[in-house]
C-alpha cells in the first residue's frame, strides 16, 4: 500500500444512500489487523469470489485504490492457497481496461471453471451507456491472463454483481442485480444465453422484511453467491444496506421459490458493505467476506478474509462472526520446495509487483519489513537458505527467523546490490535451529530506502552449504 493512488470521481448512487453508508462507516471503527485476518495486507481487496480448482483454492477479488473515497477500482486481482493461510499474490490478470467498451468500475465479479477454460464475469460502467453492464473475460488458466471473450457486454440493464452457477444437469445460470435480482440461462458456451432476463421475485417470505424503505420491501440489496450443496440450493447475499449484513435464502430449484434462512454475517468489522463467497474445499466449508480491519480501512479500502465454519445437519448456515485469526491452517508447507516470495501468510511493510523472471516478487522493502509464512514443516532441520534476489540499491540482510519477527535467528543472507531491482542473483546462508514446524519470518534489514527485492526462496537439508539452486 505504499504507492497512493488519487481516488476516481463519480458516483453511480443515490446522493442518500451514500450518506447512510457514510455515517454508517463512522459508526463502525475499523479495528486493529492482527494475526492471519485478512488474507491480504499489502492491498486493499475487495468482494470475494473464491473458486476450487486442483486441489487449490483461487480467490478472485476487487482492488480498492489506497486512501479512497468512494469504489475507486481499476483491476482485479488473483491469490490462490493449498493451506487457507499462506496465499500466494498472483497479480491483476484483468482490468477495466481489459475491457475496450467498458470505462470504470472494476466492481464484484466470480470465476467458474468450464470446458477447460476459466471465465471472468464482472460488473464494469460500459462507454456507450454510462451505466453498469455484465463483461465476461475468459482464459486457459486460472491465473490469466483472462481476454475479453466476446468485445461487448454479455448483458447490460444497469445492474451489478453477477455470479454464475453450473447445475447438475449442466444448465448454467448467471444471475446479478441490485436493486432487483436476475437471472438468465447461459448456454453451454458460457459466453452467450437463451431467452431473455427474468427478475426474481422480490418478496418478503423469499428475502426477508426490510423496515422502513418502500421502495426496497425484502432484505436483498446486492451480491447474490449461488450454489447448490446436498440437493439444496443457496443464494447468500449482501443484505439491508447500509450497513449491509449477509443473509441467505434457499430453494428446491435454481430459480425459486426461495425462502429466506435469516443472518450468517452480522454487521460488523468497519466497512458499510460486505460481500460473500462460499466454497466447501478439503473436507472444510469456507466462508469469505471483506470488512475495513487493516489500518487505513473502511467502506472504500476493504480487505478480503475467511472463516471456517459447518453446516447445521440439516443444511442450514450458522452465524458466522468475523474474527482477526482466519481459518485454520490445513496441513504444513513445505519449506524445502522453492516457495514464491509472494506466497504470504502475513506481510509487514512489503508490496508486490511483477517480476521480469515470471510471476510476482516482493518489492518495496525497507529496514524492519518482514514476511510471515505459517507452518513451515522443517523436520530434522534446515541447514542452508537461498534466495532468489535483486537490489539497484546496496542490498541488505535477509533475517531467517522463527514464531515472530524478533524469534530465534536462524539464519541471515547478506544480500548485495545486483544492479537492478529486477537483475536477479540466488544467494545462500547456513541455517541451525531450524527443525520441527514454525512460522518462518523472513526480515529485511539494513539502511534507508528500498533495499532488496526477492522473487523466491527454499530451505536445504543436509551436510554443509549446498550450492545454490540453479536459477
Ligand atoms: O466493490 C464495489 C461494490 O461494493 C460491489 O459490487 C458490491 O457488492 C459492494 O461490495
Amino acid at each position: 500500500m505504499k504507492p497512493a493512488s488519487p481516488p476516481l470521481l463519480g458516483l453511480r448512487r443515490s446522493a442518500a444512500w451514500l450518506v447512510s453508508l457514510l455515517m454508517a462507516c463512522t459508526l463502525l471503527p475499523a479495528t486493529a489487523a492482527q494475526a492471519d485476518n485478512p488474507i491480504v495486507q499489502h492491498i486493499y481487496t475487495a468482494d470475494p469470489a473464491p473458486l476450487v480448482h486442483n486441489s487449490r483454492v483461487y480467490l478472485y477479488t476487487g482492488h480498492d485504490e489506497d486512501g479512497s473515497t468512494y469504489f475507486t477500482m481499476k483491476e482485479w486481482r488473483v491469490w490462490s492457497s493449498a493451506d487457507m493461510v499462506n496465499w500466494t499474490d498472483h497479480g491483476s490478470p484483468l482490468n477495466v481496461a481489459t475491457f475496450s467498451w467498458a470505462k470504470a468500475d472494476a466492481w464484484a465479479g466470480q470465476v467458474i471453471a468450464r470446458n477447460g477454460k476459466f471465465y471472468w464475469y464482472v460488473p464494469v460502467t460500459a462507454k456507450s451507456t454510462n451505466s453498469m453492464a455484465i463483461g465476461v473475460a475468459v482464459s486457459d488458466s486460472p491465473t490469466g491472463p483472462f481476454r475479453d471473450a466476446i468485445g461487448r457486454p454479455l448483458v447490460g440493464n444497469g445492474e451489478i454483481d453477477p455470479t454464475v452457477f453450473v447445475d447438475d444437469d449442466g444448465q448454467a445460470y448467471l444471475y446479478w442485480g441490485n436493486p432487483n435480482l436476475w437471472y438468465v440461462r447461459l448456454n453451454a458456451d458460457m459466453i452467450s444465453y437463451s431467452g431473455s432476463a427474468t427478475k426474481i421475485p422480490l418478496t418478503t417470505a423469499g428475502f426477508g422484511t426490510r423496515n422502513g424503505n418502500a421502495n426496497r420491501p425484502t432484505l436483498y440489496e446486492e451480491g447474490p453467491w449461488v450454489y447448490k450443496r446436498n440437493g439444496l440450493y443457496y443464494n447468500v447475499f449482501a443484505a439491508e444496506c447500509c450497513s449491509e449484513f449477509i443473509a441467505y435464502s434457499t430453494a428446491p430449484g435454481p430459480t425459486g421459490p426461495w425462502t429466506y434462512r435469516g443472518t450468517i454475517m452480522p454487521r460488523q468489522g468497519g466497512s458499510f458493505t460486505n460481500h460473500a463467497g462460499v466454497i466447501d474445499f478439503n473436507g472444510g466449508s469456507y466462508f469469505f467476506y471483506h470488512n475495513g480491519a487493516l489500518p487505513g480501512g473502511g467502506g472504500f479500502t476493504r480487505s478480503v478474509a475467511v472463516e471456517k465454519f459447518s453446516y447445521n445437519s440439516n443444511g442450514t448456515i450458522p452465524t458466522i462472526n468475523m474474527t482477526s485469526s482466519g481459518a485454520p491452517q490445513i496441513g504444513t508447507l513445505n519449506p524445502y520446495g522453492r516457495q514464491e516470495a509472494e506466497t504470504i501468510a502475513w506481510g509487514s511493510g512489503i508490496e508486490t509487483e511483477p517480476a521480469s523472471e515470471g510471476g510476482m516478487d516482493v518489492g518495496y522493502i525497507e529496514n524492519g519489513d518482514y514476511i510471515k509464512v505459517k507452518g513451515a514443516a522443517f523436520g530434522a532441520g534446515a541447514t542452508s537458505f537461498a534466495a532468489r534476489v535483486a537490489s539497484a540499491a546496496g542490498g541488505g540482510t535477509l533475517e531467517v527467523r522463527l514464531d515472530s519477527p524478533t524469534g530465534t535467528r536462524v539464519g541471515a543472507c547478506t544480500v548485495p546490490g545486483t544492479g537492478g531491482w529486477q537483475n536477479w542473483q540466488t544467494v545462500s546462508c547456513p541455517v541451525t535451529g531450524a527443525t520441527g514446524t514454525h512460522d518462518l519470518y523472513l526480515r529485511f534489514t539494513g539502511g534507508s530506502g528500498y533495499l532488496f527485492n526477492v522473487n523466491w526462496w527454499q530451505f536445504q537439508a543436509g551436510s554443509g552449504l549446498a550450492a545454490a539452486p540453479a536459477a
